[in-house]
């Protein structure tokens, strides 16, 4: 560890809270202020208006916010974009940029005491910059040099397993082929990633059940269902134009259930920005049942569903989809016997859920035969993230609710390209066949051996038996559980690189020497040797698109991610068979490479230059299921159990209405009425009179796992309607109560929404 450098891991001071109502509206006319605000502050006019017009358009450029699909004809006119969609963009498309005389001017420890807010106003990343061993400041570095630099110490490793390479979920098909690829020529498949703490969960449990990582529907089918129950999921913050379908299902008579532990805006009333006509008239109220279930409720909540719906079969009614489950699953006569162990008073009283409000979400689903399971962070992480998802897909099989229009499973995906990084290959454990075709098609011998997911990966440099990290994107340090720790890990590299476009938490707590390259967002003009490029993203429903930004890069300087990935290549393996610097000039040729390799892309560069793109192959879709029985498998769930100590609460980590992820846009939580202070604790009213407290006290708050106990300073107690027992903070700010070793069952997903925490009185 240099020794110059402090462990800065965050900014503690209040920035002066403000409270109001918590709206009951999303979107709408505020939204809108918002958003042209945000975009009027930080970006160039005629920028702003250019990129408002190509937004999610056929030909236009895919909006970095969120994975959620775009419709395949009916595209608004306006623009598909929403207000958070527009911050994002307008953070990445801002005017403001960092250059060298700023890391000439700020010290590596100095930086550290900006808030996080404070760093991402700064602007745009413009040069290659290096923190040298046992150096203060950041200095610029030639872009040759950086990639030899990385060369060097890569080949200086023990073995290819000492280097970690994690990538976040902006990183197109196009880069993330090429870095896997160059990553397994290098000889390890050490590619932890953001979905290792987002939806590992939902890939493993539908994996096992319907064999499919993936959703079933598409967004048709939102429109159709006559049900959709949304669960642990805010999408008026993290997918606003969700809120869109969930108008639709509701005009075309369907019912919306939304199960979670807050009432969250977006669900109870919404007002479509794209129709004035709906503005006026004051929107859609959309949650027709709102289930306030306690944190990790959910499993208890879906057997007392089972059970009641069993209940009714009992007595003759037929409820369950006999005929479909007879042709296309297997196991279910274990579930019914598992199900008739649990008794409905016990899931009652897990879930925290009042049993009239079970009652009448189990008659929606008895009576509709179209219904849609949509899911978020609030399911996946969890200890038993994966049991969540396998619950949910007994429920949906056990009404036949998969495979046919209107009906089927819809975790909703987080960062905007997510799934198609996934699909090309970034993973940790990748399949037997693509490795072979990877050989194949490229001449390499991939490693067969398994590499690190993010908890291992963190634990492995802890141990110092990994001493590279190279990170594709992402603000690892800031995401990751346990800060405290994993700011350690990192401190143990030899050498911490960052391909990013702006400055972050993660380029502050470094190894020995650290790299930043900087690159091209999506929003930028990409012109390579052999003209202007474009690259491809897949969403959340399987649709692959093209996407090219139109704005000129704000440094020359800049690189693609698929340009720094090929030169980095060509840099450490100078005899290489692969021409990588090829590919990197033309990206047709890598689109030609994941054609040869991975199955759906059969004439990939023809049909994704067709507006909309194209579909990719779903087996769950068509009810044919890829699992080891051929049929999709009911599973048994425990009912997970909680034994809280006397002055124990249950702490769900969750996002703000101004931040994505590490980035903060701003410090207001608009929909939940929290303003300008993101060091607070959301809590319930009568928790905080039973320890004599009033709004705005101030505690410090702890977590006791394995042993071991981690702190997170200075928060301000705002009352909510949460229920009794949980909490809620603010991630990052709440990061380093998170244990390293408290993660998902199967999937190693940290437990983000489930930490057992104290509270303390500062005064
Ligand atoms: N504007 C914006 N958009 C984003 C992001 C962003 O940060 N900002 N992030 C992107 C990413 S990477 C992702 S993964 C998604 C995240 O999208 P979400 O999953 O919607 O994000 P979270 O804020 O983590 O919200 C989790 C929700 O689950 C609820 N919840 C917590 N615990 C439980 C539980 O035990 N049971 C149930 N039923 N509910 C629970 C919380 O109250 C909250 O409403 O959004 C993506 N889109
Ligand atoms: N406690 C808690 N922890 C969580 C979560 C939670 O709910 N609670 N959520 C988890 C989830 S769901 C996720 S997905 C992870 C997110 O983890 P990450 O994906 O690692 O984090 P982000 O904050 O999205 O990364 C932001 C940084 O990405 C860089 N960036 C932005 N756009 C681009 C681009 O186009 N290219 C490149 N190369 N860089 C770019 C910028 O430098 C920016 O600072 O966090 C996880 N951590
Ligand atoms: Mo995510």
């Amino acid at each position: 560890m240099s020794q110059t450098q402090k462990i800065e891991i965050e900014n503690f001071d209040f920035t002066g809270l403000i409270l109001k109502e918590p709206k009951e509206k999303a979107v709408g006319v505020p939204a809108i202020i918002s958003s042209v605000k945000q975009m009027a502050k930080y970006m160039d006019p005629i920028d702003a208006f250019k990129l408002s017009l190509k937004i999610n358009q056929k030909g236009g450029f895919d909006c970095p916010g969120c994975a959620w699909p775009d419709p395949d004809d009916d595209r608004s006119a306006l623009g598909e974009y929403c207000e958070n969609g527009i911050k994002a963009i307008a953070e990445e498309a801002t005017k403001q940029s960092i250059k060298a005389d700023f890391f000439a001017q700020y010290s590596v420890a100095e930086i550290s005491k900006f808030s996080d807010f404070k760093m991402g106003k700064l602007g745009r990343l413009t040069e290659p910059m290096v923190l040298k061993e046992g150096a203060t400041h950041y200095e610029p570095i030639s872009w040759k040099d950086a990639f030899q630099l990385l060369a060097e110490e890569l080949h200086k490793l023990n073995s290819p397993n000492e280097a970690l390479f994690y990538t976040s979920g902006r990183t197109s098909n196009e880069a993330a082929y090429l870095y896997q690829l160059f990553v397994r020529a290098y000889g390890t498949n050490n590619l932890p990633d953001c979905s290792n703490m987002c939806h590992e969960s939902s890939g493993v449990g539908l994996s096992a059940t319907v064999g499919i990582g993936k959703g079933s529907v598409i967004l048709k089918d939102l429109y159709e269902a006559e049900v959709i129950m949304v669960m642990g999921q805010n999408p008026g913050t993290n997918h606003p134009r969700m809120l869109g379908a969930l108008e639709k299902c509701k005009e075309n008579g369907g019912k919306i259930i939304s199960v979670n532990p807050l009432p969250e805006a977006g669900m109870v009333n919404f007002v479509d920005p794209q129709s004035p006509l709906k503005i006026l008239k004051g929107g859609t109220a959309l949650t027709d049942l709102f289930v306030p279930v306690k944190v990790n409720g959910d499993v208890a909540f879906l057997k007392a569903i089972m059970l009641l719906l069993l209940q009714k079969e009992d007595a003759g009614e037929q409820v369950f989809d006999h005929e479909f489950i007879q042709n296309f699953t297997s196991n279910y006569d274990e579930l019914i016997a598992d199900l008739r162990n649990h008794s409905l008073e016990e899931c009652v009283e897990a879930s925290g859920i009042p049993l009239s409000i079970i009652e009448e979400a189990t008659e929606l689903i008895a009576k509709n035969e179209k219904i849609i399971i949509c899911w978020a962070m609030g399911l996946t992480q969890q200890e038993n993230g994966v049991g969540n998802i396998q619950e949910v897909v007994n429920l949906l099989l056990l009404r036949g609710a998969i495979g046919k229009p209107g009906a089927g499973t819809c975790p909703v995906r987080g960062h905007s390209n997510v799934q198609g990084d996934r699909t090309m290959g970034i993973w940790e454990a990748p399949k037997e066949p693509f490795l072979k075709k990877l050989d194949e098609v490229h001449g390499i011998n991939a490693p067969r051996e398994h590499g690190h997911h993010v908890v291992s990966a963190i634990e492995a440099m802890h141990k110092g038996e990994c001493k590279l990290f190279l990170a594709m994107g992402g603000n690892f340090l800031s995401a990751a559980p346990d800060t405290l720790y994993t700011a350690e890990a990192l401190q143990k590299c030899n050498l911490t690189a960052h391909v990013s476009t702006k400055l972050n938490r993660s380029h502050l707590v470094t190894g020995k020497q650290a790299l930043i390259l900087p690159c091209l967002g999506r929003t930028d003009k990409d012109i390579q040797t052999t003209g202007e490029q474009f690259v491809t993203c897949e969403n959340s429903m399987g649709v692959v698109q093209s996407s090219q930004g139109i704005l000129r890069p704000p440094s020359k300087q800049l690189k693609s991610e698929i340009a720094i990935v090929a030169e980095l290549a060509a840099a450490t393996f100078p005899n290489s068979n692969i021409n990588w610097m090829a590919m990197g000039g033309d990206y047709d040729l890598i689109r030609d490479a994941i054609e040869s390799t991975i199955p759906g892309f059969d004439q990939y560069n023809e049909r994704v230059r067709k507006p909309g793109g194209f579909y990719l192959p779903n087996g769950a879709r068509e009810r044919k299921f890829n699992t080891d029985s051929g049929k999709a498998n009911f599973t048994i769930n425990s009912v997970p159990k909680h034994t809280i100590a006397e002055g124990e609460y249950i702490m769900m980590t969750i996002r703000s209405h101004d931040q994505y992820n590490t980035t903060i846009y701003g410090l207001d939580d608009r929909y939940r009425g929290i303003y300008n202070e993101r060091r607070i604790v959301m809590m319930n009213q009568e928790d905080i009179d039973e320890r004599g407290w009033k709004t705005s006290h101030e505690v410090d708050l702890f977590s006791e796992f394995t042993g071991i106990k981690r702190e997170a300073r200075k928060f301000l107690i705002v009352p909510y309607p949460i229920p009794r027992g949980n909490i809620a903070t603010y991630f990052p700010e709440a990061n380093p109560l998170v244990p390293i070793d408290s993660y998902a069952a199967r999937s190693h997903t940290p437990t983000s929404k489930l930490v057992k925490v104290t509270i303390e009185s500062v005064s």
